[in-house]
Order: structure tokens, then C-alpha cells, then sequence
């Protein structure tokens, strides 16, 4: 295996598919509430792209399980795959680490490949770093990665994972790099096939919408906006644009609906509305319900400043009755800062079309931006009040590798373990610790009752003082506005029991050929 940067790997065609099967591996999220709510569409997505190519999938998803270890010990003792992929978040990644630890104990055999938003984000990272003449901190963390997998995927993993697969795969693909020849195009696209949701134990995942059995789904790629705290707004794969049709959406639809039931959607773009045919879509959605004379009820994000009462509409006719919005800021200059682009008339005014639309708002808020005050954490909880969201919740931010607050920050001049963002336009500042993202997952929503911590800071507001603003705005808002906290999601942990020789139950690995683990 060689570790130089690929040259384009441009033929389309895929690696034939041999008689070993092919292992992809979830690993958990127990800093998650639930983990069992929505599905990694991602790797789905790569499954669904292997087994078009014929080859014969495993995926073990460990989401919820609490012995991951020794189950997925127990899946590659007895597995003939020779590869075995992993899918990793930032948070995700001291699991994931540990389970390829544990597979090169019993497997030392096996080439370990690593894809995900982790290895896009630190290498995006480094690209920057590389380009600012600071080798810093993403090569090093890039260098982490490189000595616990084989292969490593930056990008879209959807032609990438057949390059993987081959024996001289290089250490290093970068499928981020649109001219790379592995990078999706819209026509690619738009002919990639849906997300192989048969893999799921579909049953073991709950969400509801407005009381209708719902699942996750993605239209289009990509926000080309630079949000501060945002990952990838350096990675093309997570900042370009990448669009399909509104019939392939539609029917994306019509099959989950055929085969599984949903009458409910979650779209995960990061803007359904920055798209110029938002209301084509809508018109699609409608239509299909019309034909097949069922109702959905649908939920979804939108950009405050594009949002228009046309919008509106057709989503409302389309089955939405929520939607989700990151305002995050209520001051001026934090949203300047953020380099959010939307204001706070923006803001202000989604509330007033969504309310004429009968469309309910979850505002979402974040403290821990450069320049935060006690004023201006104040200015989210009296603007909350006065605009009366339906829901709402307010995250600390955590500064990730690939967002700007990350790559563009440079070393405290007296403090080794934090790094400094500073914003040009306005000179504030954000500090955070330097964290080791091998060993510390963060947690996603704040247990009632405390459980958060920030790792950043700012010159007026230190870590434990943002906690105490978050749980302030978090408990005051709620009470005010009689908005509960979500305690429905009391965690489900699956306990697998560790058999000799017995299969693995059907929700933690499901395989595309007859016999589990064979
Ligand atoms: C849906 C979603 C969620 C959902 C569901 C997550 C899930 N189970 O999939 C929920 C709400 C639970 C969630 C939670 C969080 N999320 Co989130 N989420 C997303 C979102 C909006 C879409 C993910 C998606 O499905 N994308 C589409 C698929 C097709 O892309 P993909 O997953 O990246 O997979 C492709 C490639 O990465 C690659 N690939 C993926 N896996 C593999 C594996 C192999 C072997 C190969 C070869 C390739 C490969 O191929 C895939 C197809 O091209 C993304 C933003 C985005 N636009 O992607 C953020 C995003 C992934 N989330 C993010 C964050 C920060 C979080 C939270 C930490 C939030 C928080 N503040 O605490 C938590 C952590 C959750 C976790 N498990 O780690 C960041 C990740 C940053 C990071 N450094 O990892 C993102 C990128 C948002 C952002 N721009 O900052 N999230």
C-alpha cells in the first residue's frame, strides 16, 4: 500500500466484486441521547453503491450497543471480509479508533478503511493549513488517522470506496477534490442509488412527526454559506452544491413510503430553500400524495434570509407544519460575527411568514461565538420571548476541525492549550481548548439538569460561566414559554450477550448474504 496522494482515479467502473463480503461498521454515539433515531445515511449510501456493484455487504451498526467491542470482535472473528469500513464523526472518532484497535488484535489481516465527515473535516484542515504555511495541529491529527487506518476517504465515498477496496490503494483518497474524478457530479448524483436502508433494523429506529412514524432523508448536498462554527466551509463535498431532481426525491419518497409505511420525513438538507426549485419540489411531494392518496407530514431546515412567503406556501401544501431554523445569534454583531449573512429583521421576519403559513419554528441557538457577552446572551433569551418560538434549543459550540473557528485560529500567545479565532471585521475573539478528539466525544444536546461543558471561552465569558447562560436561557425560555424540555428520549441501550459462536441479532449486522457473519 503505497501513501501518496491518488492520481485521479478516473475510470468509472468498479473494483469486481469478490467472494469476500464487504464489512461497514457504525460505530456508536453514546454521547447521544438516542442513538437509534436516525439512520447513518452516509455509509447506507456506500452500501447501497457496493452492492449495485454485486458485491455481497455486512453492516454492523453499533449504534446503542453498549459492548461494541467485544461484538464487533465477535463479528470479525467469525467474518471472511477482508475489509472492513468505518464511517466516523468528529465525536464518533474515540469509538471508532478503539473498534479498529480491537479488530488489528484479532484480525491483524484485515485493511481498515476509515470514511466520514472526521477524516473530509481534518483533511480539509490540513489542505488549509498546508495553504496558510502553518503545519499545525490537522496534520497532526490527520498523522493520528493515518497510524490507525489503512485507507483513509475524504469525501464522497460513493465511487471512493471502490479505489479503497483495491490492493494498491493509496493511504490517502481524496474524493473532496472535484476534479479528482471521484467527487460527485450532479449527474452522478442523480443516478447514485438511494441509501441501502434495508441494512437497518428499521424497527429499532423511532422518530415521530406530528404523531406519523418518520425517517431521515436528503434531497440535496452541500451549503455553500461560511457560518464560523460550521464544518467543511473549506470541503467542497460539504460546501458545493449538489442537486437532483425533484422527481428522483419524489420517488425516494414513494419507495420509503411503498416499502417501509413512513408517512413522516425529516430532510436533512442544510437549507431545503437555497434551492432555486424549492417550490417544484413542494409541488412534487403534493402531488405524490395526491396519487397515492396519502397524507405526510414532513419537517425540515430553512436560511432565515431567503425564506419567502411563496416558500411558505408550497411547503405547507407539500405536508410541512415544522420547520427548523439556525438563527443562533439575537445581537448584531454576533451575527456579524458568525458571518451568519442573515439578520436579525431576517430572523424576526421567518416567524412572522412561517406563523401566516401555519407553519411551526424550532430557533435554533448557540452561545460560545467570538465576542459573546453577558448582554448578548441576554439578547437571545429576550428575543425568544418576543418572537415565541414553537421550540427551541441553544447548543454551546464546540470548535471542530474543518469549520473556520478551527482552521483559522492560531495558538494563545500564553497559553499552550488554547487556540485563538479572531474576526476580521471586528476584531472579537473566541478561545478554545485544544481537545484530543481520539479521546473526548462531545455531548450532542445537554441532559436536563446539566451535563454539558464548553470547551471554548470568549474576553468577557469563561467556559463554566457560557454553561451556566445556556442552562439559564435553556430553563428560563422554556418556563416562560411553556415549552417542555424533550425527555422522551430517554437513552435505549441494546446489551448483547456474548454467546460462543452465536450470530449476531439481526438489528446490530445485517448482510446482504444469506447467512449472518458467514
Ligand atoms: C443528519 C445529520 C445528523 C443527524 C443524524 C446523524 C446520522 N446518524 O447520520 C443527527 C441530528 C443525529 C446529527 C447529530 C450530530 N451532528 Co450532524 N449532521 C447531519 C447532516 C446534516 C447530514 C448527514 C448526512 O446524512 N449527509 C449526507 C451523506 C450522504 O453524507 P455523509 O454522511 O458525509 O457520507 C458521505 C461521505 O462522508 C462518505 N462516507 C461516510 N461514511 C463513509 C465510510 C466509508 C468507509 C467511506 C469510504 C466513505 C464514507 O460517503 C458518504 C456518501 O458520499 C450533516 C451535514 C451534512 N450536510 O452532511 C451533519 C454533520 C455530519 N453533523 C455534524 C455534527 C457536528 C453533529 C453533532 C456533533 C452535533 C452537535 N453539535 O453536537 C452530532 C453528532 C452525531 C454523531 N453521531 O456523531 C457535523 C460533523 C462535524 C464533524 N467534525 O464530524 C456535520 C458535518 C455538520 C456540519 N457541517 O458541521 N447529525
Amino acid at each position: 500500500m503505497n501513501s501518496v496522494m491518488p492520481l485521479a482515479f478516473l475510470r468509472d467502473e468498479p473494483t469486481r466484486a469478490g467472494t469476500h463480503p464487504v464489512c461497514l461498521v457504525i460505530p456508536p454515539s453514546a454521547f447521544l441521547l438516542d442513538e437509534r433515531v436516525f439512520m447513518s445515511l452516509g455509509i447506507l449510501k456506500v452500501a447501497a453503491c457496493l452492492e449495485r456493484a454485486g458485491h455481497r455487504v455486512e453492516v454492523l451498526d453499533l449504534s446503542g450497543i453498549e459492548n461494541f467491542l467485544e461484538v464487533a470482535e465477535l463479528h470479525v472473528r467469525t467474518t471472511h471480509a477482508r475489509c472492513v469500513c468505518l464511517t466516523s464523526t468528529t465525536p464518533q472518532l474515540p469509538a471508532a479508533i478503539d473498534i479498529a484497535r480491537r479488530i488489528r488484535q484479532v484480525r491483524p489481516d484485515v485493511r481498515l478503511i476509515l470514511g466520514g465527515p472526521h477524516v473530509t473535516l481534518v483533511h480539509s484542515a490540513t489542505k488549509f493549513e498546508q495553504k496558510r504555511g502553518t503545519v499545525g495541529r490537522a496534520c497532526a491529527a490527520l498523522a493520528i488517522l493515518k497510524n490507525s487506518f489503512d485507507v483513509l476517504v475524504s469525501g464522497d465515498g460513493e465511487k471512493a470506496i471502490f479505489l479503497g477496496l483495491r490492493e494498491d490503494a493509496p493511504q490517502l483518497i481524496d474524493a473532496d477534490d472535484p476534479r479528482g474524478g471521484l467527487f460527485m457530479t450532479n449527474q452522478a448524483y442523480e443516478e447514485s442509488p438511494f441509501p441501502a436502508r434495508h441494512f437497518a433494523d428499521i424497527d429499532s429506529y423511532h422518530y415521530t412527526i406530528e404523531g406519523r412514524r418518520a425517517t431521515s432523508l436528503i434531497a440535496q448536498l452541500g451549503c455553500p454559506f461560511g457560518c464560523g462554527f460550521c464544518g467543511g466551509r473549506q470541503s467542497k463535498s460539504l460546501r458545493m452544491i449538489r442537486t437532483r431532481s425533484w422527481q428522483s426525491v419524489v420517488a425516494e419518497l414513494d419507495m420509503l413510503h411503498e416499502t417501509y409505511g413512513y408517512t413522516g420525513y425529516m430532510f436533512y438538507d442544510d437549507e431545503l430553500n437555497v434551492s432555486p426549485n424549492l417550490v417544484a419540489l413542494m409541488n412534487g411531494i403534493a402531488d405524490l400524495q395526491h396519487r397515492k392518496g396519502v397524507d405526510f407530514r414532513l419537517r425540515g431546515f430553512i436560511k432565515a434570509e431567503l425564506f419567502t412567503s411563496d416558500q411558505a406556501k408550497a411547503m405547507y401544501a407539500a405536508g410541512f407544519r415544522w420547520l427548523l431554523c439556525g438563527f443562533e445569534a439575537a445581537s448584531p454583531r454576533i451575527l456579524d460575527n458568525i458571518n451568519k449573512r442573515a439578520t436579525l429583521e431576517d430572523n424576526t421576519r421567518v416567524l412572522e411568514i412561517a406563523r401566516r403559513w401555519n407553519l411551526k419554528v424550532k430557533a435554533l441557538m448557540s452561545i460560545g461565538h467570538p465576542g459573546e457577552t453577558e448582554q448578548s446572551v441576554a439578547a437571545i433569551h429576550d428575543w425568544l420571548l418576543s418572537v415565541h418560538p414553537d421550540d427551541f434549543d441553544c447548543t454551546i459550540i464546540t470548535t471542530y476541525p474543518g469549520t473556520p473557528y478551527y482552521d483559522e485560529a492560531l495558538p494563545h500567545p500564553s497559553d499552550p492549550d488554547v487556540w485563538t479565532y479572531t474576526c476580521k471585521r471586528t476584531g472579537d475573539r473566541l478561545h478554545a481548548y485544544d481537545i484530543d478528539f481520539t479521546k473526548v466525544a462531545e455531548y450532542y444536546k445537554g441532559k436536563p439538569g446539566g451535563g454539558y461543558k464548553a470547551y471554548v471561552f470568549t474576553d468577557y465569558l469563561s467556559s463554566e460561566r457560557i454553561v451556566v447562560l445556556r442552562d439559564w436561557v435553556e430553563s428560563e425560555v422554556r418556563s416562560r414559554l411553556r415549552i417542555p424540555f424533550n425527555s422522551s428520549a430517554a437513552a435505549v441501550r441494546y446489551e448483547h450477550s456474548m454467546g460462543q459462536g452465536m450470530a449476531l441479532p439481526g438489528f446490530i449486522l445485517r448482510s446482504s448474504a444469506s447467512v449472518l457473519g458467514c
